[in-house]
């Protein structure tokens, strides 16, 4: 996560160094959606991880919000070049999920794919999504997420760019070999560092 308190150079870093190559900052959040929203109500909500060898846990909606809070702050960056900072969520780490579904169990998995209720697909790193940077959250800026962005709940992911952090999200699914997901195939990067502009495949 990006933050900005004072670190270990001793002093907090500027607007301008928390801006990664070829953005803009940007105070606004643009809704950016592939298809049209989907209605998704709590009571059929489910979020459910599975592993490579098909074994799954899911959590209603109750469940999930019986699951410990965070309340992380951090800046996003979208391909399309606008950048937002100090965004403000509450959710729950994936750390959560993937640690009731694995138990202490090795897994041959290195990537997991995200699938959403509206078809969207998106893949990354398994670890990427674990050690506190990823977040299945609901609550955006103090309210309960807006569904153009992706309520009841989305992956917030802000290390990547945001086409990584699914809206609408209802499933991981653990793989041993990375699957290309709805941008990816579209000729996005597998892994969309901002950092390094990692825009399109061969960035
Ligand atoms: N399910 C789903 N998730 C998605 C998308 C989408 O079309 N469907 N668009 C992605 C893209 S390209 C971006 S930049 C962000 C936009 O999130 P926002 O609309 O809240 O700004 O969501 C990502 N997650
Ligand atoms: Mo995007």
């Amino acid at each position: 996560m990006e933050t900005y308190s004072p670190g270990f150079q001793g002093r907090a870093r500027t607007l301008q160094e928390r801006l990664p190559p070829g953005q803009y900052p940007t105070e606004s959040f643009p809704v950016l959606s592939a298809g049209p929203t989907p209605q998704v109500p709590l009571e059929s909500w489910t979020f459910t991880v599975s592993d490579e060898t098909g074994r799954g846990l899911s959590w209603s909606w109750e469940e999930m919000m019986a699951l410990p809070q965070e309340s992380p702050t951090a800046d996003i960056h979208c391909v399309t070049r606008w950048s937002k900072f100090d965004t403000t969520w509450v959710g729950v780490s994936l750390d959560v999920f993937l640690g009731a579904l694995l138990d202490g169990r090795e897994t041959a998995a290195e990537f997991v794919l995200a699938r959403s209720y509206d078809g969207y697909t998106t893949n990354l790193p398994l670890r990427d999504v674990t050690g506190g940077r990823a977040w299945l959250a609901h609550t955006f800026d103090g309210q309960p997420l807006a569904p153009d962005h992706g309520g009841p709940a989305r992956l917030v992911i802000p290390h990547l760019y945001f086409w990584k952090s699914a809206k609408w999200v209802r499933e991981l699914r653990l793989t041993v070999r990375d699957q290309p997901g709805f941008w990816e195939t579209a000729g996005y990067h597998d892994y969309g560092d901002p950092w390094r502009e990692q825009r399109h495949q061969g960035d």
